[in-house]
């Protein structure tokens, strides 16, 4: 016990920098001229300037990182290309063969969801996007940063071992997660995705494997409308290793910190990992067009404190969010800057959108969220 506090001393003392990932191609993510599909004349769906997964969002919240005096906080990382092997770590060669094809075309291509259309380069910039994601965890595991975050995209959880899908190209978590094991010589890692949707590919690609704990928290029914039930635990050597916390739709900070509380950091306790990696979406959020939760800023930044204060309970502060989704140009910035905020524990700007969000009731615990993340308790018990 005593050598075990030590030790924790010591990674605590060789670093108080905050790692942060942002790069400007990033924001150069072509999504097409449609609103979420391709635009379509057949079906009426006209083009429109601001698809839903319009990189600007994000280009925002770095922008709001920048201008609100939180860059000074924090350390940048260069995000690094990854390399074939890196993903190959976790989807098959067909996922990369696809994108290679789609990405060379002057015009770019569906990724083969049928939703998804990236534009030329769109496999630079997610080569990109998940080296951010493995640059922010090598820091972090190797105590150059304390924690961090990585301001990436394109987003990750919905690709699946064998297909990109739902604006996900690579599956960055696990592609870093991948990177903590088979590189860094980690042998437990836990990822806790808070993003409004099913980390379904997340769920996919460690389905069979204890030594990937996969949490999602999301809104019951959303996407996939298909998957993210509690019946889903994962099969083999992983099952009781992937909880799926299926919350009904209206949950706000109540039910989200609810589940923190009786699943989230309970099962983390229990797991014991050496790295956390946080999927940190915003589309839970209280104004995103996409997800009908009810999230505020501060929400969000209640949830990153606890998950802070955890890792330094059980992992030697090891944590590294690493950004999903999130569609409210409007609130994401606000959102993406209280959870920045947890990591430096330094507050210079608030959430000037509360007067409009704040006291519409997401403080209150209702009884069907609060029976949902009961029974999801229950399932702690195949965890070890
Ligand atoms: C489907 C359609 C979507 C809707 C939302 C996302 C968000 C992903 C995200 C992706 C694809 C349409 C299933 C339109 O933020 N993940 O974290 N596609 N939605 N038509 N259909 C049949
Ligand atoms: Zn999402």
């Amino acid at each position: 016990m005593q050598a075990q506090s030590q030790h924790l001393l010591k990674d605590k003392e060789m670093s108080n920098k905050i790692g942060y990932v942002w790069n400007t191609l990033y924001s150069w993510m072509d999504t097409g001229s449609g609103p979420v599909f391709a635009a379509n004349f057949e079906a009426k769906l006209q083009p429109i300037s601001h698809h839903m997964a319009h990189p600007d969002t994000k280009r925002r919240f770095n922008e709001l990182v920048c201008t609100s005096g939180q860059m000074d906080l924090l350390t940048s990382i260069k995000a690094i290309a990854a390399t074939d092997e890196d993903i190959l770590r976790v989807h098959t060669p067909a996922v990369l063969d696809n994108l290679k094809r789609i990405s060379g075309l002057a015009g770019g291509g569906d990724v083969g969801d049928g939703i998804t259309h990236v534009g030329n380069g769109a496999l630079n910039i997610a080569y990109l996007s998940a080296g951010g994601a493995i640059e922010l965890t090598k820091q972090v595991v190797s105590r150059e940063v304390s924690t961090g975050y990585a301001l990436i995209n394109p987003p990750g959880h919905h690709a699946t071992r064998n297909q990109s899908m739902g604006f996900c190209l690579f599956n960055n978590t696990s592609v870093a997660a991948a990177y903590a094991k088979d590189v860094l010589g980690l042998k437990r890692v836990a990822i806790v995705d808070w993003d409004v949707h099913h980390g379904n590919g997340t769920q996919d690609i460690w389905w069979e494997d204890s030594s990937v704990l996969t949490i999602s928290l999301h809104q019951n029914l959303c996407l996939p409308s298909d998957s993210g039930f509690t019946s889903e635990r994962g099969e083999g050597e992983g099952f009781g290793y992937n909880l799926n916390i299926p919350l009904p739709p209206g949950g706000g900070n109540a039910a989200y910190h609810y589940a923190f509380e009786k699943v989230v950091i309970p099962a983390l306790k229990k797991y014991q990992p050496e790295l956390i990696i946080i999927g940190s979406g915003f589309d839970a959020s209280i104004m995103d067009p996409l997800g009908r939760m009810m999230v505020t800023a501060d929400g969000f930044k209640t949830m990153a404190k606890m998950a802070v204060d955890c890792a330094e309970e059980v992992c030697g502060g090891r944590i590294a969010f690493i950004q999903e989704g999130g569609y409210s140009p409007q609130y994401l910035p606000f959102c993406g800057v209280a959870v920045v905020q947890a990591l430096t524990q330094c507050d210079t700007i608030g959430d000037s959108l509360i007067g409009l969000v704040g006291g519409m009731g997401g403080d209150i615990l209702l009884e069907h969220e609060k029976q949902i993340v009961d029974e999801v308790e229950k399932l702690l018990v195949d965890l070890h």
